[in-house]
């Protein structure tokens, strides 16, 4: 008797098969009793008659309670009316493993309650097909650059100089060489590889010691960074809009069932095709002001402005060519502007906020080595990285892509810390 899936139930109606899973809910007449397993890959009815089934699987039944692992076996029946289409009549049932007094039941609970149990909700309906959607995403960044004719490039976690500001380092000793920094960006190291290879991208987790509490923000989170050798902001931007959207086209197109599962509005991400609109920072900060916010010229926009500003667009929109002293230092200078740098951000809709960071580099030795002095870092640490401009200096380009923000986007979740397995946050270590 062949053990299969759920998934694939489908395609053994007649036959008698053995599945392996957890017990969502059970219900008993007496003569009937009703068994909904789930396997990961789906879930099914069984269907029991007292009279058909032997006492002890009759009895193992009456012992089952919600997530107890059990082995059943039937006979595989048509049913138009159930979700996946087909029916199990219940002929054994072996129960594996017992699950007594499980915490979550369906009825409601508070977040700090579920975030406590989260490796127990990863079991739920709701936060499978979130963990699909990400999947989806990630494969989706995987496959469009292999398709556009990047390299992959792993970056180093543990690092010797600051890649993004000094605010929110986590610090480790390092033997005799002082301290080393958990990485904020793989960045640094993807420009030295786009003068090898071209066009790359580095993909994994980036930590960041965030004292905030937001809806938008992790210590831990993953980033997608691709850097291009001779690409302008001009065309890092195009090279965004282009991404995104073929991200979003790619669940909408495989994870229906899963957008559907999370009762996701799909109409507004219909919506996202390139190009998107470009506003300046200038004109945004005006925009703002006409829109009630306070915010000034020099100050980076916050949270609620960019909610404000993304609500006049009906898709991503770009923030482009920021003031210098609210962005990193390694954003090249505009030369029509010398008060700002030539880089953006990409806003998504809905109210979900910056989701990718970008910026064309500073090529010029000189002007790099003056802006590290500046914001007080080591260039000793950054010798290395200088040598990128003293050796075939190169106009480049390239940008950051936050994964739990752009799921949390595309999933429509209320927060951030629903888009990743095991969420890190200033206040959470457990799980
Ligand atoms: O700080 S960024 O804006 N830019 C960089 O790190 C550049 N080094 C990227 C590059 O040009 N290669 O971060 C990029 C994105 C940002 O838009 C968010 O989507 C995400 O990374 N991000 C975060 N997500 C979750 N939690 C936190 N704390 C966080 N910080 C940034």
């Amino acid at each position: 008797m062949a053990a299969v899936q759920i998934s694939e139930l489908r395609k053994h109606v007649g036959e008698t098969v053995t599945l392996r899973g957890w017990v969502v809910t059970t219900r008993s007449s007496g003569k009937i009793a009703f068994l909904v397993l789930r396997d990961g890959t789906g879930s099914v009815q069984g269907v029991l008659s007292r009279k058909e089934v032997s006492e002890a699987t009759w009895a193992a039944f009456g012992a089952l309670t919600q997530e107890a692992s059990v082995a059943m076996t039937g006979t595989v029946r048509d049913d138009p009316r159930s979700p996946g289409g087909v029916e199990l009549s219940v002929t054994a049932l072996e129960p594996l493993g017992a699950s007594p007094d499980y915490p979550i039941s369906p009825k409601e609970h508070g977040t700090t309650f579920l975030f406590e149990h989260r490796h127990l909700w990863l079991r739920t309906g709701r936060q499978a097909a979130i963990a699909r959607v990400r999947h989806e995403v990630e494969q989706a960044i995987r496959d469009y650059f292999y398709q556009e004719g990047f390299t992959l490039v792993d970056t180093p976690i543990l690092t010797g100089a600051i890649g993004e500001e000094a605010g929110n380092l986590f610090a480790t000793d390092y033997f005799d060489l002082g301290k080393a920094y958990l990485a904020q960006t793989g960045q640094l190291y993807v420009e030295a590889a786009a003068a090898a290879l071209g066009k790359v991208y580095c993909f994994g987790p980036t930590f960041r010691a965030e004292k905030s509490k937001t809806r938008r923000h992790l210590t831990e989170f993953w980033m997608v960074e691709p850097e291009v050798a001779f690409n302008d902001s001009d065309a890092n931007m195009r090279l965004q809009e282009s991404f995104v959207s073929y991200i979003v086209a790619r669940v909408l197109e495989r994870r229906k069932s899963e957008l559907a599962e999370l009762e996701r509005d799909t109409a507004p991400l219909e919506r996202v095709t390139a190009p998107f609109p470009r506003i300046s920072y200038t004109d945004a900060v005006a925009r703002l002001n006409q829109l009630g916010s306070d915010i000034t010229w020099g100050r980076d926009l916050g949270g609620d402005d960019e909610t404000l500003l993304a609500r006049e667009y009906d898709r991503p929109v770009f923030v482009h060519d920021y003031p210098k002293e609210v962005k990193a230092f390694y954003m090249k200078r505009n030369p029509a502007d010398p008060r700002t740098v030539l880089n953006n951000d990409c806003l998504a809709p809905e109210g979900y906020g910056e989701i990718i960071g970008g910026s064309q580099r500073e090529d010029e030795h000189d002007t790099l080595l003056a802006r590290i002095v500046e914001q007080g870092l080591d260039p000793e640490a950054y010798r290395w990285y200088l040598d990128l401009r003293k050796y075939g200096t190169f106009v480049h380009s390239g940008f950051g892509l936050g994964i739990e923000r752009t799921v949390a986007w595309i999933a429509g979740l209320p927060h951030i810390r629903e888009a990743i397995a095991f969420p890190r946050q200033i206040h959470r270590l457990y799980p």
